[in-house]
């Protein structure tokens, strides 16, 4: 398999997934500007939608969106527990998760990105998001993990995601439980190794 990611993006997600799994994959690192593979490749004709995350299987067949994706890599090994079983009532549970962090929270992130919002713009859409993250860390006051009480690939996702808030300058120490919910996803080794493999690319 071949996981097509750019560093500090939603990528990040599915390739701590690959390691928590200990599945066999290639990184190929996506220029999001020039739409190129660090190969030479063209990335629109692997996802011609232009974003990462993509998963290549080996026989070529590409999946994107990272919710699916991550939910694929998660059914490839469930003995992992990554993810409940399909059809059962945590797997609605995850779903729910999946699609918050989705819309609201990656979806949140996302108008900030752009350095020609305006002002008023800007604080309409970080207030937004504030509420967002207030909900999550009602949630995480409760529960260490997001599903099942046991790291799985919604957390992994929303990792990934508040990992932004640094580029914002939005301290997560305003909510404590996202704090030490952050601090305790950053000690898997799976998540040293993803920061690490795409620190040194
Ligand atoms: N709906 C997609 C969104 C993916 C996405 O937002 N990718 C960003 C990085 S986090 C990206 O590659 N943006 C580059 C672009 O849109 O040109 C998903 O959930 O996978």
């Amino acid at each position: 398999m071949k996981l097509y990611y750019a560093p500090d993006t939603c990528s990040l997600s599915p390739h701590i997934v690959l390691r928590e799994l200990n599945l066999p994959f290639t990184l190929v690192r996506v220029n999001n500007q020039t739409k190129r593979t660090a190969d030479g490749g063209d990335f629109l004709a692997v996802n011609p939608k232009g974003y990462v995350a993509a998963l290549q299987r080996d026989d070529g067949d590409v999946l994107t969106e990272g919710p699916a994706i991550v939910q694929y890599l998660a059914d490839l090994k469930p003995e992992a527990g990554l993810a409940p079983p399909n059809g059962s009532w945590q797997r609605s549970r995850l779903q729910e998760w999946l699609n918050f962090i989705s819309t609201e929270v990656h979806g949140g992130f996302g108008p900030l990105f752009n350095r020609e919002l305006p002002p008023a713009a800007r604080d309409w859409w970080r207030g937004r998001l504030e509420k967002r993250l207030a909900y999550v860390a009602d949630a995480l006051s409760r529960q260490e993990y997001l599903v099942q009480d046991r790291f799985g690939v919604a957390d992994a996702y929303l990792y990934t995601v508040l990992r932004w808030a640094a580029f914002f300058d939005m301290d997560l120490q305003r909510w404590p439980a996202i704090a030490a919910y952050m601090a305790r996803i950053e000690q898997r080794p799976s998540v040293q190794a993803a920061l690490a493999a795409e620190a040194a690319a």
